[in-house]
């Protein structure tokens, strides 16, 4: 890696640090040290992302247009090679690439307060209204079908046909609460054929940690733009909802931890709705809690069918650890089933008495 920096960035191998950086599952991250000034080098995940160009264009497109439209919106920029790329191929490292470190910015791996969550929503929601006039059309698709429910459902069917049988054999009570909830799967097919629900600028990966945050704690920018690509506002609420409402993570393997947390709810609703009150119909509003079990029903199928599939997607650091993590979040999605109409009611609530 430190042969790539010196020979694309310029900086001499002997005034870098390289150490490992955040907790994504897909690309490597590192902090990169040089001279005093930090950075964010990555290896971008090519067995996941087919086409790393196309990531870079987008990122490069969505750049231009705050530049002209919001000045004042911090976007983290993509630190050029020495000649002009903003993404580098090495034949053995594969695709690689840098960004400025914003100085003064923290991110959190976990939520210790609601206002956090608050405010990490307020820019996700911040995110896509300031896009709600880039052409959707123009981003390139970096991850075909990501969010597409329904086929995640036929992959987990494929598995379950095709994949590792002792393992599918030990799954049957995950296998039968996951096929009981299928009609989770039949509302996203309505969804996408509703003229009411729009596709817009979508993140795709909103957990805390790709937010930055100022010495304040309030909310600076959103980050890890990879997955940024149109789609519907469910999947940026229901992945907060999936990964905020708790207060331990998909990782955690002692079940009883796991919580839905009302006020992190009522946080993640306000922040994201501050900023996109005018933007979704009151349709789109109506699917807020739809939301969290889409995103952790889709999470849950995901665990469990990479589980199936030997771990090929996700890997695994522990054996069985594609099974915790499902199970994690089928216990997770029955704990918000058991919460679904008090959230509901908190949701018409505030849509009534804050005048969106
Ligand atoms: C992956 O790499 P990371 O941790 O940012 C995954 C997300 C999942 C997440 C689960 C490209 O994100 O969809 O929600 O793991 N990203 C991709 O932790 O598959
Ligand atoms: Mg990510």
């Amino acid at each position: 890696m430190l042969g790539i920096i010196e020979n694309k960035y310029g900086f001499l191998t002997s005034d870098c640090t390289l150490t490992p950086f955040g907790n994504g599952l897909i690309n490597q991250t590192w902090l990169l040290m040089h001279k005093g000034d930090s950075y964010i080098f990555q290896r971008i995940n090519d067995n996941v992302f087919h086409n790393p160009s196309d990531i870079a264009e987008n990122i490069h497109a969505l750049k231009e247009f705050f530049n002209t439209n919001f000045p004042d919106y911090l976007f983290v920029k993509t630190i050029q090679t020495l000649d002009k790329k903003e993404i580098v191929f090495h034949p053995s490292e594969g695709y690689c690439r840098m960004f400025e470190f914003v100085i003064g910015s923290k991110t959190f791996n976990t939520l210790q307060n609601s206002q956090l969550a608050f405010e990490g929503a307020k820019q996700f929601g911040r995110f896509t209204k300031n896009l709600s006039k880039f052409d959707v059309s123009k981003l390139h698709i970096t991850l075909v079908d990501f969010h597409n429910l329904s086929l995640r459902y036929q992959q987990f069917e494929t598995a379950l046909n095709k994949g590792n049988a002792n393992r599918i054999n030990a799954c049957a009570e995950a296998i039968e609460f996951i096929e009981s909830q299928k009609s989770i799967v039949d509302e996203f097919d309505q969804i996408k054929t509703n003229s009411n629900f729009k596709k817009r600028v979508t993140h795709h990966d909103t957990k805390i940690s790709n937010v930055l945050f100022d010495a304040n704690n309030k909310g600076l920018c959103v980050i890890d733009l990879d997955t940024v690509m149109p789609g519907y506002f469910i999947s940026d609420v229901g992945d907060m909802l999936r990964t905020y409402l708790s207060p331990v993570s998909e990782e955690e393997v002692d079940f009883s931890k796991i919580e839905i947390r009302e006020d992190y709810f009522q946080a993640i609703l306000e922040g994201y709705i501050s900023e996109m009150k005018d933007e979704l119909s009151d349709e789109e509003k109506s699917y807020f809690v739809y939301a969290g079990k889409f995103m952790i029903y889709m999470q849950a199928l995901r665990f469990i069918t990479d589980y199936f599939n030997n771990d090929s997607y996700y890997g695994s650091k522990y054996e069985g650890q594609n099974l915790v993590r499902a199970n994690n979040q089928l216990v997770l999605l029955k704990l918000l089933l058991s919460k679904e109409q008090a959230l509901e009611l908190r949701v018409n609530h505030y849509l009534e008495n804050s005048g969106v």
